[in-house]
């Protein structure tokens, strides 16, 4: 084992044994990963109009079939915020890391194009992207207007747009709860779960929405190490075997920085 350069607090040597020894790591991401690019986490309190609302609760396909305006508003709302943002040093770092690994699989709970856009190339969406609408009635891609949306302005409801094809309303590229993830995704999941994983980070997730709360535990059978970057306690702290509690932005780069002076 290589000599261990002088090490930042709290992060244990074995874990930068790990890391610097690792043929494939997991990067599992939630919506905490995107907290300091100023993106509310999912499960944040609702602004305006949607605060009487649970997330869960709209993100759904009846809440869409119940009030589209209202649904679609909500979504163009956050598809705003996340047009007006910018990766963090989290995102950053998750992209230093592929650097210095053999092998990285990055799979994300998130509907944003951060990951991407701090340089990530092929992150796995497993609940879908803000970026790609189709079409609720024949599931027709529908290509966004260019530029940024408003800030929804009558009470945050905007009509979704028609689709060309069927005049159908256009709904939004995620993946709502009762619906099945993409196969080519949950494809890909298993297949990283099933290639030497030696290290699986989960950063910033509440570990609460399945099948994606599966993966660390799949992971851990699978015999890889597995270590949780949270602010706060969630569900997978029995499984982790690091619990490195602190903000994704400041944690990361520092985990980065000792691991491999980068
Ligand atoms: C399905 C897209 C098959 C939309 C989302 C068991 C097996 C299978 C299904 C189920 C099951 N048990 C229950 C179910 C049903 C359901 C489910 O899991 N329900 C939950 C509520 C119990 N699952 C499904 O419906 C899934 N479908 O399984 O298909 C099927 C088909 C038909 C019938 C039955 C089954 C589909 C789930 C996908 C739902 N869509 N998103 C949208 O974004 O609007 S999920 C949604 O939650 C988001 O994508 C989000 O990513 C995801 C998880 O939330 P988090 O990312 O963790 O965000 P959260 O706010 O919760 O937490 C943020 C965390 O960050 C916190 O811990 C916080 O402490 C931390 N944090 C804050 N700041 C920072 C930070 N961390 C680091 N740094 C910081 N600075
Ligand atoms: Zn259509």
């Amino acid at each position: 084992m290589r000599p261990s350069p002088a090490m930042p607090p709290d992060i244990p040597e074995q874990l930068l044994c790990a890391l610097r020894d690792a043929r494939h790591v997991i990067v599992l991401t939630g919506a905490g990963v995107s907290a300091e690019s100023g993106i509310p986490t999912f499960r944040d309190a609702m602004a305006g109009l949607w605060e009487r609302f649970e997330a869960e609760n709209l993100a759904t396909p009846s809440a869409f079939r119940n009030d589209p305006e209202l649904v679609w508003g909500w979504y163009e709302w956050r598809r705003m915020q996340v047009m007006q943002a910018e990766p963090n040093p989290a995102h950053l770092a998750i992209v230093k890391i592929a650097l210095h690994v053999p092998r990285l699989t990055l799979i994300t709970q998130n509907v944003d194009d951060l990951h991407e856009r701090a340089g990530s190339s092929t992150p796995i969406h497993l609940h879908g992207s803000l970026f790609h609408p189709r079409c609720f009635a024949c599931a027709r891609p529908y290509t966004l207007p260019p530029g940024t949306p408003r800030e929804p302005t009558n009470g945050r409801r905007v009509a979704p747009p028609k689709c060309s094809h069927c005049g159908g309303r256009v709904r939004p590229g995620v993946v709502w709860f009762g619906e099945s993830l993409p196969d080519h995704a949950w494809r890909a999941v298993t297949k990283a779960l099933e290639q030497d994983c030696d290290v699986l980070l989960s950063i910033g997730t509440s570990s609460l929405v399945y099948p994606a709360a599966s993966i660390p535990t799949q992971a851990c059978e699978h015999g890889a190490l597995v270590v949780q970057i949270n602010p706060a306690a969630t569900e997978l702290d029995e499984i982790a075997s690091f619990n490195l509690r602190g903000r994704a932005g400041e944690v990361l780069p520092a985990l980065v920085q000792a691991t491999w002076k980068d």
